[in-house]
């Protein structure tokens, strides 16, 4: 099969609305009728599915937000019966529920379709050694770009994260020519390259980055060092994963695959939709995916759409790159973390919830730091006791957040109190 699809990559503008329209009246007639979450919140606005017949009629529909994701844990917003789902995929919720994703074949299939163009888009084929050091497991970056390279019929490496040593002789050895990861992983990957003197043993081309918000300067900076051209790719679990948008070589923003997709740039204080080329906050509509249908959803991503004609052909929507998120989750070596699931582990395990993070970006790696205040009782340990307690907080943070703080305990009321909002992030990085 070619993963460059012209027929959906570079469709008129009329047949792509055609073809949205025509999936978004299936798509909200399924959600409508499998869904009670749907039937009630559509219902709450009067709207039955006959009221939606093309994307013009979009913002009729209610608004879908990360927190009735939450409430819908587990299988609240499935919509095929249990024995159709073939896979989950999961990400951090904003108080430590996560979010659960389902997927029939057919939805896997339509993902792995989108990270397969997103590789071709980097001058990816079946002749490329695709090295993925995304994580796998419940984070869909490796199993995306995993899916991906095997549907273009590349040879796949499914390295995972970590291991440095291993994965650049695996580089050098195998030949790979296109790195799939974080683009922090990638500048920390190049420096170790550089490090080992095995600069000239690497046959890389191409990378295909995201996950993370990351600079044009980190871009130029990966590009330089290993030699290639590096593209960025966004996605989120709830749309699937990566694959929602790709860049081309043109690297002016990111095409998103629309007969998918439809995305819409609101206000995010009134919910308003914004004209093109207005900054706002992101919201998609996934129009191909059944298990877990998901309809006006808000991303809390900040970004800009524009569609002018690209030099590579497609005439797929493009977006920016984000510039920031409407609410607190941070991005934190490729993980997403929210305060509140620090402050829930805090609690849990006895300490009060007077603590700062403090995040920055030390030779393009991110450093995650939690300072913790001892609690009256506890000021009285020994150094060995405080220690241990340090140990058993980055135990309970790793398991909460599956990425581990240095863990700082400090003084009772050492912490800066604040007469407003109390200052619980500070965030060095400038991304
Ligand atoms: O990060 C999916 C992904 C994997 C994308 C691999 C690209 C590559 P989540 O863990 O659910 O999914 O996190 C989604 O990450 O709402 C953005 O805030 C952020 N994000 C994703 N891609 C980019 C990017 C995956 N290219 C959240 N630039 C999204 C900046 C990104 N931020």
């Amino acid at each position: 099969m070619n993963y460059f699809q012209p027929e959906m990559e570079c469709a008129s503008r009329e047949a792509m609305r055609a073809l949205q329209s025509e999936r978004l009246r299936g798509i909200v007639r399924h959600a409508y009728d499998n869904v009670p979450f749907y039937r009630e919140s559509m219902g709450k606005k009067g709207l039955t599915p006959d009221d939606i017949q093309t994307i013009d009629d979009l913002p009729k529909l209610p608004f879908l937000v990360k927190d009735d994701l939450r409430e819908a844990y587990p299988y609240g917003l499935l919509a095929v019966p249990r024995a159709d789902v073939v896979r989950i995929q999961s990400t951090s919720g904003t108080t430590g529920k996560r979010v659960v994703a389902f997927y029939t074949q057919q939805d896997l299939d339509r993902w792995e379709d989108c990270c397969a163009r997103a590789i071709v888009a980097a001058g990816g084929s079946k002749e490329d050694v695709v090295h993925v050091s995304y994580g796998y497991g419940l984070f869909t970056g490796g199993p995306g770009l995993n899916g991906g390279s095997h549907k273009l019929g590349s040879m796949t490496l499914p390295m995972s994260s970590g291991s440095t040593d291993r994965q650049i002789q695996f580089m050098c050895d195998l030949g790979s020519t296109i790195l799939c990861c974080t683009p922090s992983y990638a500048a920390y990957l190049a420096e170790s390259i550089v490090a080992s003197g095995l600069r000239d043993k690497i046959a890389l081309k191409a990378g295909i980055f995201g996950a993370e918000a990351w600079s044009e300067e980190m871009r130029r900076d990966i590009e330089n060092t290993l030699g290639i051209k590096a593209y960025d790719i966004y996605g989120l679990t709830e749309l699937s994963g990566p694959g929602v948008s790709f860049e081309c070589a043109e690297q002016t923003g990111m095409h998103i695959n629309e007969d998918c997709f439809v995305a819409e740039i609101i206000d995010p204080e009134t919910g308003e939709v914004l004209p093109e080329g207005s900054k706002g906050e992101l919201v998609f509509t996934a129009i191909a995916k059944y298990a877990f249908p998901m309809l006006r959803y808000r991303t809390r991503d900040i970004c800009v759409l524009h569609r002018q004609p690209c030099s590579c052909g497609r005439t797929l929507l493009k977006m920016e790159k984000l510039m920031g998120r409407t609410d607190d989750m941070l991005i934190i070596r490729g993980v997403n973390v929210f305060p509140s699931q620090i402050e829930t582990v805090l609690l849990q395990e006895g300490y009060s919830p007077n603590y700062q993070i403090i995040v920055d970006r030390v030779h393009h790696t991110d450093t995650f730091e939690v300072r913790v205040e001892l609690t009256p009782e506890m000021v009285a340990d020994t150094v060995k006791e405080i220690s241990k307690r340090e140990d058993a907080l980055i135990a309970a943070m790793r398991s909460m957040l599956g990425i581990s703080p240095k863990i700082t305990l400090v003084a009772h009321r050492s912490i800066a109190r604040s007469e407003g909002k109390a200052v619980r992030v500070v965030d060095k990085r400038k991304i």
